[in-house]
């Protein structure tokens, strides 16, 4: 049913009839996140019954306007007020305040400055260690080799999950973003396996799985605590296994594509290897691994002059917002030295990214490495897109990279 929308819709709005996940949309998106900023602050799309947004300002705005633009009916395409969720729904990201305060408060501590810090001597040694062994080798997979095998490695160990269970890390974060989307062929594939899958990942998400000394360990010592309750830590657990892998996965593998693909930019981090920081942000920036989440409106509102009713899903196109021309200079240029805060790739407001801290350390630390061993990065394959509902990036990238000479 379309909902009030066919009778709140003022009738000049621009409607765009096209399928924002279908491959042909993933294969190049920038023709029509430009048409959809180009048409104003809010489109009509039809095929989903949902309005998009693919300004800067207008998904910003939306971002920090929880009490209009809600996350608690879902993120995704499915509104949670009218239809059962996939899985239990996250306590941290489909929730709203006053409960997402108590849930968030809890998170954001255990990621807090105290944590990065300490996190910061062992997630450098594994970068140095995975980028020696790749150098001397020259030739690899940028993805499987470098981009899934570091966030792999240093996030369970920082969670202290178990080695047996790992692989089910990436299943796991495919079947939860192309769940944000609509019930299409994406998500008939990575739900292919997908009890078995939930099944492994709630087993990982028991106090019993995890080290005493790890991140994961900080939940149930909240819940001991009385902050939330030990219902809560393990649904708390799964959030961080739900949103910390697949993310900084496709991030690295972006930043490898855009640093192979601008060797200007690549000779700049090399000659200055402290821009790896901004680097990793600018990746985020342009390549923008989460393109877009949902929210559903709360009461009527009016953007730009056009009436949107309450109960409304909203497609906030991040990926487009981080390359309006209104925003930035020459948005789709790689450019290390940009001023690139202010980017919505994290989000934005009270649920933007809470492990942001441990993602921009885990970029400009695989950067930092790179930028102190190797001399060129050559594409040395075809390289090949992933495809999923919400996450942008590639399955493969064969590189070649030449090492310094000291
Ligand atoms: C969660 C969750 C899952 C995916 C993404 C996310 C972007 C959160 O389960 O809480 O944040």
């Amino acid at each position: 049913m379309p909902q009030a929308a066919t009778a709140t819709r003022t009738p000049d709005v621009p409607t765009f009839d096209f399928d924002p996940f279908s491959r042909e949309f993933f294969d190049d998106p920038y023709p029509a996140h430009e048409a959809m900023r180009e048409a104003g602050p809010v489109v009509w799309i039809p095929r989903y019954q949902v309005w998009g947004m693919a300004r800067h300002d207008d998904v910003h705005t939306a971002f920090n306007d929880w009490q209009t633009y809600c996350s608690g009916r879902g993120v995704g395409l499915s509104d949670f007020a009218k239809e059962e969720p996939w899985r239990p729904r996250s306590l941290l990201l489909e929730v709203d305040p006053p409960y997402h305060t108590k849930t968030r408060t809890v998170i954001a501590r255990i990621l807090s400055p105290g944590t990065i810090k300490r996190l910061r001597a062992p997630f450098e040694a594994y970068a140095e260690e995975l980028v020696d062994r790749l150098v001397a080798r020259g030739r690899f997979e940028a993805v499987k080799d470098l981009a899934e095998a570091y966030p792999l490695k240093v996030f369970p160990d920082a969670i202290g999950l178990p080695d047996a269970g790992r692989e089910f890390l990436l299943p796991y974060g495919n079947m939860v973003f192309t769940g944000f989307g609509p019930r299409n062929y994406l998500f008939e594939e990575a739900m292919r396996d997908g009890d078995r899958v939930r099944q492994e990942i709630m087993r990982l998400c028991a106090r019993e799985s995890l080290r005493p000394d790890g991140l994961g360990a900080e939940i149930f010592a909240a819940a001991d605590r009385g902050e939330i309750t030990h219902e809560e830590a393990p649904m708390l657990m799964r959030s961080f296994l739900s949103a910390g892998v697949d993310t900084t996965v496709n991030a690295l593998g972006a930043a490898m594509d855009c640093l192979a693909r601008n060797p200007d930019q690549w000779q700049l981090l090399r000659g200055e290897p402290t821009l790896a920081r901004n680097a990793f942000e600018e990746t985020l920036r342009l390549e923008s691994p989460s393109q877009v989440f949902f929210r559903t409106t709360t009461r009527a509102v009016d953007v730009g002059g056009v009436a949107i009713g309450e109960g409304q899903k909203v497609l906030l196109f991040m990926a487009a917002a981080n390359r309006d021309p209104r925003r930035w200079q020459n948005p789709d240029k790689f450019d290390i030295r940009r001023r690139v805060a202010g980017h919505v790739a994290l989000g934005s407001g009270i649920h933007g990214c809470v492990g942001q801290a441990v993602a921009r350390l885990e970029g400009e630390l695989v950067l930092t490495a790179l930028a102190k061993r190797v001399e060129t990065i050559e594409i040395v394959g075809e390289p090949k897109r992933r495809y999923n509902n919400t996450l942008r990036g590639l399955s493969s990238l064969p590189v070649e990279v030449r090492a310094k000479h000291h």
